[in-house]
This record gives C-alpha cells, structure tokens and sequence, in this order.
C-alpha cells in the first residue's frame, strides 16, 4: 500500500488528502494486460502470495521469462518462457490476468529493447537487469578446415571466422560462417594453401635479393622443389625453368621426365611441369608424340618440344656444342640461323611482377 500526500493552500487554510492505492490497480503496464485469460503452457516458475505488479517484475527479472499468468484469486504468479500465439492460444480464465513483457513483444526472444537477436539466438533480461542475446546452438557441428581452424566465434549472430595455420594461404572469400535458419551453417568455401612461392616472390617478399642469382626453394602448389633464379636480368625475380650449360645432362627424356623436372639447378636441369608453362600446348616427348606431322618429331630431332612440324626451335636437342648446324642440335633458327648453341636459359616471370 502507498500513501500520497498532498499539500493544497486555500485562502488561508491548509488542506491535506490522503490517497491510498493498491497494487493490484496499479498495472505496470495496462497494454500488455489481458483480463479474464491465461496461457495454458508448463510455468517455469511460480511465485505464492504475490501482487500483479510484483508479479510482472519477477518476469522482467527472470532471464526466459516472456509472459505470466497472475491469479487474482489465489494471488499466484506463474510465469513462463513462451508466449501466445496462434499455436498457442489464449483461453478464458475469469481470474486470471495474462501479461506479456513489454520489451519482448514481437516474435519471441527476437527483439527486446533496442538489440536484435538472430533466429538462434535469444534476448533476455538478466537478473542485473542487462538485456543481452544468448545463444541458442547452430543444430550442425561447425564444418572442418584442412590446415586451418576457427579462429573467433561470436553468439550474436552466431558466427565462426576461420584461419589458416602458420604458414599457409587462405583462398576464398567465405572465411566467415554464420548460422542460417534451420540450425544450418552457410557454406566454408575458404581453404588453405601453400602459397605460390616463385623467384618473383622471393623479391616482392624481399628486395634486398635483387642482384643475387642462386638456387632457392620454390614452390607451386602443392609441390615444392628448388629452381635457380636470376635476380639480375631486367629487375631480376625470373624463375629459370630450363638450363643448360654442357652436355653433361641428357635432355632426351620420357614425358614423364619432363613432368617431374631432371638434371642439377646448378648447371643443367628442367624444371618439372607443375609450372603450368607449357599446360594446355603441345608439348611432345621421345615417349608422347603430340605433333602435327606423321612421323614423331620428338625422336626425330632427339628432343622434347613444343614441335608442330617440326620446329624452328630445339632447345632440348642434342648438345653439339657451337660451330655444329644440324637440326637435331640445341638450336633457335633466329638467334643463330641454326647453328648449335653454347648455352641456353628459360626463364619465367607473372607479367604482374
Ligand atoms: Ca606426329
């Protein structure tokens, strides 16, 4: 009960009123108050001998509670953590009084105050009185990462941000998952690789490498392997993918030789295919005659080439040393007008670079 009391000055006489008013005329919140009704749903508390207005409050303060049902005869307080709707009907009850909690109206657990919870994730008022969104579990355990994990997870949305482990590239855009409606999480279309390592790189990563030519570990993934790089020629940062110096290495080789690379990175070698150089071109091997001609131009000039028919090129000829012209030798038509070459190099650069 509560005592009001006012002061009024008349003339010269001083007038006092007392008022008193009861609880249960007093509605915390008259909008939200159904007489005459109740939810039939389990209370996930009760609350004896208790006023509606202490009622409502014990809901506001009770984290799942989203409406009650006040007995104004049995001065009970039940409350519960769901509220009515169509499934879920009101029925008629003379002394009951149905409220729902004014911060929650709208779909359940969605919206209270000013923060908006996502489809699995609940707003509810702690016993301090925050309002705050709790998860509710993604019903699908969270996908898997070769190389890499979850990094952060946060509950509102319910989220998971991946990463690549040490040393690894992330690839794709999806790197960040949330949980969708239905429990599902949208899809991880985000991997790690090892990143392409190129003499290029070696630079970019490095300036301070410029000028110095040498072997180093490179890698074009998922391979890894040595080439030598030349840091010298036009700004340097050139993976050198054939070499020859002498004809110590024999270049005349099986396709699958030339898939994998051979020879030393020091004087003679061929790097191997996972470069992707010469993907997609017509490359013919003593073993794999991919020409144009009908005899096999490959063994023909004791090579390996891009041949057509035949060629105006054979860098992967037989080593005949300068002062030799014949067709089956190391030679370019332009450079020498087909003499036998001393010593060749291929080199590869992005254009980017
Ligand atoms: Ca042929």
């Amino acid at each position: 009960m509560l005592y009001h009391a006012t002061g009024v000055l008349l003339g010269f006489l001083s007038l006092y009123i007392l008022v008193e008013t009861s609880d249960i005329c007093r509605k915390p919140n008259g909008d939200n108050n159904i007489n005459g009704k109740k939810l039939t749903e389990f209370p996930i508390k009760i609350f004896p001998n208790i006023g509606l207005q202490s009622c409502y409050k014990e809901c506001q303060a009770h984290g799942n509670c989203f409406s009650a049902n006040y007995d104004r005869n049995q001065l009970t307080c039940q409350l519960m953590d769901k509220t009515k709707s169509q499934l879920n009907p009101l029925i008629d009850a003379e002394h009951f009084i149905y409220m729902e909690m004014t911060d929650t109206v709208g779909s359940r657990g969605k919206t209270c105050g000013d923060i908006v919870c996502n489809n699995h994730s609940t707003c509810i008022r702690t016993l301090s009185g925050k309002i705050t969104c709790i998860k509710t579990d993604c019903a699908e355990p969270y996908p898997l990462l070769d190389n890499g994990g979850i990094t952060e997870r946060t509950f509102s949305p319910i989220s998971a941000t991946y990463g690549c482990n040490p040393g690894l590239t992330g690839v794709g855009s999806g790197k960040r998952i949330t949980c969708r409606p239905g429990g599902k999480w949208s899809a991880l279309s985000y991997r790690c690789e090892t990143p392409d390592h190129d003499c290029s790189a070696i630079i970019r990563s490095d300036p301070d490498m410029i000028g110095h030519n040498g072997v180093f570990t490179i890698s074009s993934y998922p391979n890894k392997t040595t080439a030598y790089c030349d840091m010298t020629t036009k700004g340097g940062g050139w993976t050198v993918i054939q070499n020859r110096v002498d004809g110590s290495t024999d270049f005349y080789r099986t396709w699958r030789e030339y898939s994998d690379g051979f020879g030393n990175t020091s004087n003679n070698y061929w790097i191997g295919d996972n470069l992707s150089y010469h993907s997609g071109s017509m490359f013919s091997t003593r073993d794999q005659d991919n020409d144009y001609r009908s005899d096999h131009c490959s063994q023909y000039y004791h090579g390996a080439w891009w041949y057509y028919s035949c060629h105006l090129s054979n860098l992967n000829g037989k080593y005949m040393g300068p002062g030799v012209f014949n067709d089956l030798s190391m030679n370019w038509k332009w450079a020498s007008d087909g003499e036998s070459l001393k010593s060749t190099r291929m080199m590869i650069r992005p254009l980017s670079f």
